[in-house]
This record gives structure tokens, C-alpha cells and sequence, in this order.
């Protein structure tokens, strides 16, 4: 793969669900040597360090844990992803998956100032496509897929710079939907694949075809890789872990695949709860996730043809 200017960003935040311990996930990440492994892959990286929230006035609202602390990261990371676009390929270090209230709708508007169509891969057990008004436990990592691709129900948050059409996402890994998430994404035109589909068809026949798309488009690609995709047997270090997920094996090919494709163009990292780690083996294996999509390899394949 080609030299890339990589862009790192602290992210550390922790509002969007109860327990706490993601605020240390970029340090996490920094200690767990993300810098040296893309650098030793020829690739040129500039931290930038982390980010605070805005400050605003919003009214918490019964029912929504830290509304208005989430509103200030969102707005915060918006402006900071679409900067980041310009420097290079952002890779967010996470914060919980809140972060993407802001990461997703930045780098769109990105895009969209490119005129490139915005596509989003999003790698969870969780499709987080509650609204807050469907969310049950108030948590809002579990809305920002919703979100970005332009759902209603966000009274409060900033309009968005970009929308990122539902048919431009994917979701793989599912095994954690909400009856309200699954009614909402029904007909949006969303492709979500659970643990089954892996299991009946493997993860590359499900990943190819939406990377062919992307190709076709000329588009961006947002990778959004939640820890919890990967089953909690090699990666234990979150808070609500379900089990059931990708094996370790599955994760690294969807990330070699992405590599050879040459689309992905941004990348979050969240959900990492050091307090619960292992010694540290899920920021490692989150480190070296993101090495095998930025060119990390055993041995040299030629470049498949994407479309
Ligand atoms: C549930 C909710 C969630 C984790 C996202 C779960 C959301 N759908 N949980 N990521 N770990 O509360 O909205
Ligand atoms: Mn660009
Ligand atoms: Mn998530
Ligand atoms: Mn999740």
C-alpha cells in the first residue's frame, strides 16, 4: 500500500453510557505503540494529540445520560474531523462510541465538499441506530449510526454538516439490536449482517460486495470498529461484553481487505476500556487490527481488482 499521512486523535470520551474507563483508551492506544507500528509500515504519523469538548448550555433531559457533554464532543469532533481530512487519514482513538456523533458527520461534509459519496463500514455487535426517542437506556453510543445517516428524533444536536445515505453503510457483526433499532433500520436500505450471516457465508463474501460498491462510487470510507465486535474471549477490555462475536481471524481479514481495497479514508477505535484489559491485549490487538488495514502483512498477494 502507498505511504499515507495517518492522523492521530485522542478522543477520550466517556459520556455516552454509565460506566466509565474509555477516557483512557487513546493513552491506551499511544502505550500499546499505535505511532511505531505505522510508522514501521513506511507510513508518516502526526499525533495531534486529544480533544475537548465544547462547552454549551444544553439542559440535561430525563431519560438521556449526559446529553449536553455528548453535544459538546459532537460538535467539537465535527469540526476536528473535517480539519483532520485535510492532513491526511484520521484515525480516532476512542472515547466510547459517542465519538462518532461528531467523527461520521465530519468527515461526510469532507467528502461532500470533494463531491465523494460518504460510506460508512460500521463493526459492532450493536447496530447503534437508536434515536432519543427509541433509546431505552439513554445511552447515546447507541445512536450515532441513526445519527449520521439523517434519522429524526435528535432534538438538540447540531444539524448536520453532511448525511451519510443509509444505503452507504453497512454493518457487520450484529448480535445486540433493540426491536426499535431493527423497525428503524428496516427499509432504510441499511445492509446489516449479524453473527449467522458470518457463519453461513464468511465474512469476506459479506464484505466484498459493499466494498465493489464503494469502488464503483468513487467513494470515501469510514471504518468504525467497536471492540465489541470482536468476541470477548480476545478482546475483553469493554464494558457490555456479548458474546458470540468475530474471532480474532475474522477481524484481521476484514482489515486485510480493506487494505487491498485502498478505500478506507478514516478510522475510529472506540469502546476500549483499559480498566478491564488483560495486560493490555486488546489495545494490542485493536493496534494491530488497524496495522493489518494500513498494510501490515504476512506475505505479498497482488491487488484484487474491486470492480
Ligand atoms: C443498546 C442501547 C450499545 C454498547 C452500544 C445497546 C447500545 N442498543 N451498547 N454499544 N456496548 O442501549 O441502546
Ligand atoms: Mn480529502
Ligand atoms: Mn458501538
Ligand atoms: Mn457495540
Amino acid at each position: 500500500m502507498q505511504s499515507q499521512n495517518i492522523v492521530l486523535v485522542g478522543a477520550p470520551l466517556d459520556c455516552g453510557k454509565a460506566s466509565k474507563g474509555c477516557l483512557m483508551g487513546p493513552d491506551a492506544y499511544r502505550t500499546a505503540g499505535i505511532a511505531s507500528a505505522l510508522t514501521a509500515l513506511g507510513h508518516r504519523v502526526t499525533d495531534l494529540g486529544n480533544v475537548a469538548p465544547d462547552a454549551n448550555d444544553i439542559a440535561e433531559r430525563d431519560g438521556l445520560v449526559n446529553l449536553s457533554e455528548t453535544i459538546g464532543w459532537t460538535t467539537a469532533l465535527m469540526r476536528t474531523a473535517q480539519d483532520a481530512m485535510q492532513q491526511g487519514l484520521p484515525i480516532f482513538l476512542g472515547g466510547d462510541h459517542a465519538l462518532s456523533l461528531g467523527t461520521v458527520p465530519g468527515v461526510a461534509a469532507h467528502a461532500e465538499a470533494e463531491d465523494r459519496p460518504q460510506f460508512v463500514l460500521w463493526l459492532d455487535a450493536h447496530s447503534d441506530f437508536n434515536t432519543l426517542e427509541t433509546t431505552a437506556s439513554g445511552n447515546l453510543h447507541g445512536t450515532p449510526l441513526a445519527y449520521a445517516t439523517g434519522q429524526g428524533g435528535f432534538d438538540g444536536f447540531p444539524a448536520l454538516p453532511a448525511t451519510v445515505p443509509p444505503s452507504q453503510t453497512c454493518i457487520i457483526g450484529l448480535r445486540s439490536v433493540d426491536l426499535p433499532e431493527r423497525d428503524l433500520m428496516a427499509g432504510t436500505g441499511v445492509r446489516g449482517y449479524d453473527m449467522r450471516a458470518i457463519d453461513e457465508s464468511g465474512v469476506a463474501a459479506l464484505l466484498k460486495p459493499f466494498l465493489a460498491d464503494v469502488a464503483k462510487a468513487g467513494g470515501a470510507l469510514h471504518v468504525s470498529l467497536d471492540v465489541d465486535f470482536i468476541d470477548p474471549a480476545y478482546a475483553p477490555a469493554v464494558g457490555t461484553t456479548v458474546p458470540g462475536g468475530a474471532t480474532v481471524r475474522e477481524a484481521h481479514l476484514v482489515m486485510e481487505m480493506l487494505c487491498d481495497s485502498g478505500l478506507m479514508t478514516s478510522l475510529d477505535l472506540v469502546e476500549l476500556n483499559p480498566m478491564l484489559d488483560e495486560r493490555g491485549r486488546t489495545a494490542q490487538l485493536m493496534v494491530d487490527l488497524a496495522a493489518s488495514a494500513l498494510g501490515r502483512r504476512i506475505f505479498d498477494r497482488p491487488t484484487p481488482r474491486m470492480i
